[in-house]
C-alpha cells in the first residue's frame, strides 16, 4: 500500500537548517507519462546538496528544497500513456543529477544530456532523492544490475559517473599520472579507483590519517597530505620525474585545490574541473596554459550511457564505494561532518 505521506528531508530557504518533516506523497494516478514513483531504499549525500542547501552558487535552486541526487528505489508505479518505457515496476534504479533531459534539443542531441535546454535537475529544480517516495521519469532512471546492492550503488550515481566521465574525458593513456586533490571525499575516493582501473597511476592529494589510509588502501601510488605540505608543486614534480603529472581531476570543494594545478601538470596535460567551491574563480597563468598546450575541461555529472557504464564496473567489484550507512534523521550531522572535511568517503542514509 502506497502511503499519502512520507518523511523527507527539506531546507525552507537557502542557508537555513536541514529538518526532516512530513511531506506528501504523489498518487500514482497523478504521474504524467514517463513519470514512475520509487519507493526509495537509500541515498548518498553529495557535497553539491550541502552546497545547495546553503545557496552557494550563481544558479540558485528551488526553495523550500527536498536535496539529494544519489538515490536508488523500486519502481512502484508508472504514468499512465508512458510510451516505451524501458523500466518496469518492480525494478530497482537509481537516480542522478539529471533527474530527466528532453531529448530534443541540440545538446542533447549530441549527448550533452546535462546541458539539455529543459533540464530537471534532482534536489535543485525537482525534488531530490531524501525522501521516502520520489517522482522520477522512466527515460533517465539509471537500471540498477542485479547483484549490486543498493548501498553500494547509490554514490555512483553523482560521485562515481562524476569522476568516471572526467576520467574518460582526460585524454590519458595506462601508465600515465593522474593527481587527484580531493582524493578522500565522496568523488575522490571513487576517482581512484576508476583512475587504477583505467590503468592510470594515482597521485592522492587530501588531509590527515583516514583519508591518506583510504586512498591508499584503493590504489593510490603516492600520496600528498595538503595540510603538511610545503609546496605541492614541487612534491608532484618530484613524483613524476620532474616533468609534472599528466592530468588532474580535482575533486575539492574548496578553491586551493585547483591553484597549483597548471604548475604540476606536464605540458599537453589535461585540468578537469569538477569540484564546484562556493563564489571562486580559476585563476590560472595564461602564458603557461599557452605555453604548455594545458586543456582546461569543465566536466559536469554525465549522461545516461556514462551512468551505465560507470555502474556497471561498480557491479564487477573493480569499483567499490567506502560508505557509513545513516538515518535520513541524522542529515544535519552529516552536513556538519561534510562541511569539516570529515567524511572519508561518504555517507549513505537508508530510507527505512
Ligand atoms: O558534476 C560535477 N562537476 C560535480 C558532481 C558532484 C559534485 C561536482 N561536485 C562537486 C561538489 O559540489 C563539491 O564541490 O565536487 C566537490 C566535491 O564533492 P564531494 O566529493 O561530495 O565532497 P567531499 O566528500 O567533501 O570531498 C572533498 C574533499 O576535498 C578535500 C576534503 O578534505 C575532502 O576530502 N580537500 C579540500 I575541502 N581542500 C583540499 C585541498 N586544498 C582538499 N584536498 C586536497 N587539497
Ligand atoms: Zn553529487
Amino acid at each position: 500500500q502506497i502511503p499519502t505521506s512520507q518523511k523527507v528531508a527539506i531546507v525552507a530557504s537557502s542557508g537555513s537548517p536541514v529538518q526532516v518533516k512530513d511531506h506528501p506523497v504523489k498518487k500514482p494516478e497523478e504521474l504524467a507519462p514517463g513519470e514512475c514513483l520509487l519507493k526509495m531504499h537509500c541515498t548518498g549525500v553529495c557535497h553539491t546538496d550541502l552546497h545547495a542547501a546553503m545557496g552557494d552558487w550563481p544558479v540558485k535552486p528551488m526553495t523550500p528544497l527536498i536535496g539529494g541526487h544519489e538515490g536508488v528505489g523500486t519502481v512502484i508505479a508508472i504514468g499512465k500513456n508512458t510510451e516505451k518505457s524501458p523500466v518496469k515496476i518492480g525494478d530497482r534504479v537509481g537516480v542522478k543529477w539529471i533527474a530527466d533531459s528532453c531529448r530534443d534539443c541540440e545538446q542533447c542531441r549530441k549527448g550533452h544530456e546535462q546541458n539539455c535546454e529543459n533540464v530537471k535537475i534532482s534536489g535543485y529544480t525537482v525534488d531530490g532523492t531524501f525522501s521516502q517516495y520520489l517522482v522520477s521519469y522512466v527515460h533517465s532512471v539509471t537500471p540498477i544490475p542485479e547483484g549490486l546492492e543498493s548501498e553500494a550503488a547509490a554514490s555512483i550515481l553523482c560521485a562515481g559517473v562524476t569522476v568516471y566521465r572526467a576520467l574518460k574525458y582526460s585524454e590519458s593513456s595506462p601508465g600515465d599520472w593522474v593527481v587527484l586533490p580531493g582524493a578522500g571525499g565522496g568523488l575522490g575516493h571513487l576517482a581512484v579507483q576508476y583512475a587504477k582501473y583505467m590503468g592510470l597511476r594515482v597521485i592522492a592529494i587530501d588531509g590527515g590519517e583516514e583519508k591518506r589510509k583510504l586512498c591508499m588502501a584503493l590504489g593510490a601510488e603516492q600520496w600528498i597530505d595538503y595540510t603538511q605540505s610545503k609546496d605541492i608543486v614541487a612534491d608532484v614534480k618530484k613524483l613524476t620525474d620532474g616533468r609534472g603529472a599528466h592530468c588532474a581531476v580535482v575533486t575539492t570543494a574548496s578553491s586551493s585545490g585547483y591553484t597549483q594545478a597548471i604548475d604540476y601538470l606536464r605540458d599537453n596535460g589535461h585540468l578537469m574541473a569538477v569540484g564546484l567551491p562556493a563564489k571562486a574563480t580559476l585563476d590560472a597563468s595564461i602564458f603557461f596554459t599557452v605555453f604548455k598546450s594545458i586543456t582546461i575541461h569543465g566536466s559536469y555529472v554525465g549522461n545516461r550511457q556514462d551512468a551505465m557504464e560507470a555502474i556497471n564496473i561498480a557491479a564487477t567489484g573493480a569499483v567499490k564505494c567506502h560508505y557509513k550507512l545513516r538515518k535520513l534523521s541524522e542529515i544535519s550531522q552529516v552536513y556538519d561532518d561534510l562541511a569539516k572535511g570529515k567524511i572519508a568517503g561518504r555517507v549513505v542514509l537508508s530510507m527505512d
